[in-house]
């Protein structure tokens, strides 16, 4: 059972196979560390997609040996996030990250229907985060990608994260639709969201997991809220993945326990023909990693 992202990173670290891919727009220091990090732990080989000069500069700043070839050179973030994006689809390389640029102009390329990655499953955002106080990783959904998602849009934000959490080998997810309460209550739409998922899991309407909701939050994490409440699931308290109702109540949730609760996150985009590996502009190395790391399972779970 992998319950932190040490777990995860031994693990990764005992295949043999040496994963590639492209980052667009790699100019920041926290990138470059964990390009170079996943490299010395032998996780994965990385082409860099940007202004050549600009990469080497910090490349050398931060002690990362570029090798011959491993740079593409592109004048603009448009032009990197498309060529880095062209890479993966061409199957030069099994993941595409994101470097210095906006989180849109890369999924827009990942989106082009030309040379993108796209496929006919809803492209959403998948974090795992790894909180201190908890005795497991939590798969979260969707907080950055799909804005004010519908019922049929919630149902694949669901089955996106469900693999992922498959991926991490948790062979069949308990999963909570979260809301600000956990009785429905029609006043309140995103209520009747969460009920209907919970209903097309128990029909098997969506396999592999078990689902319940509504659910607040902590009825969703924490044993001690579900017993007070008299809550009665195989979910609550117990869930692995949060499926949020929208972007804002996931972007701040997680971003509330990354900078207070010492919460460590990875990231990345499931639905495409690969994944493509998101992380904030003001993460750290080390969740840049974890969020390559997250990559690398996940694009070996796909193939
Ligand atoms: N999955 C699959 N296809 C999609 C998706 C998706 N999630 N979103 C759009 N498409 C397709 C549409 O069907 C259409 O064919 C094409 O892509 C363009 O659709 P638009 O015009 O709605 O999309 P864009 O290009 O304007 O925007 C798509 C984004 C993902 C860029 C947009 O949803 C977005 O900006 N999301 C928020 C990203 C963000 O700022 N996050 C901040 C937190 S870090």
């Amino acid at each position: 059972m992998i319950t932190d992202f040490k777990k995860l990173i031994s693990l990764v670290k005992e295949s043999d196979k040496v994963s590639k891919m492209t980052v667009a727009a790699p100019y920041d220091k926290e990138t470059l560390k964990a390009i170079k990090l996943a490299k010395e732990e032998n996780i994965t080989e990385s082409i860099l997609v940007g202004e050549k000069k600009r990469i080497l500069s910090t490349a050398r700043e931060v002690g990362l040996e570029i090798d011959k070839g491993k740079i593409i050179n592109c004048q603009d973030n448009n032009s990197a996030a498309q060529e880095a994006v062209k890479l993966v689809s061409e199957g030069e390389a099994d993941f595409v990250m994101k470097g210095l640029l906006s989180t849109s102009a890369l999924l827009k390329a990942v989106l082009n229907k030309r040379a993108g990655l796209r496929t006919n499953q809803l492209l959403s955002y998948v974090a795992v985060l790894d909180i201190p106080s908890l005795d497991r990783l939590l798969v979260m959904t969707d907080p950055a990608m799909n804005i004010k998602p519908d019922l049929s849009e919630k149902v694949q934000i669901t089955e996106n994260a469900i693999l992922v959490a498959k991926a991490l080998g948790i062979i069949k997810p308990k999963v909570a639709a979260v809301a600000a309460v956990e009785k429905v209550n029609p006043k309140m739409p995103v209520t009747l969201d969460a009920a209907l998922l919970a209903k097309m899991g128990d029909r098997g309407q969506i396999k592999d997991a078990l689902i319940d909701g509504p659910l607040a939050f902590d009825n969703a994490i924490s044993m001690e809220a579900k017993d007070v409440k008299g809550i009665e699931s195989e979910v609550a308290g117990q869930a692995d993945i949060i499926v949020v109702p929208n972007i804002e109540v996931g972007n701040v949730l997680y971003k509330s326990l990354t900078h207070l609760a010492e919460t460590t996150i990875a990231g990345t985009v499931i639905g495409a023909t690969a994944p493509v590996v998101l992380s904030s502009r003001a993460d750290n190395y080390r969740n840049k990693f974890n969020s390559i790391v997250l990559g690398k399972v996940v694009a070996q779970h796909h193939s």
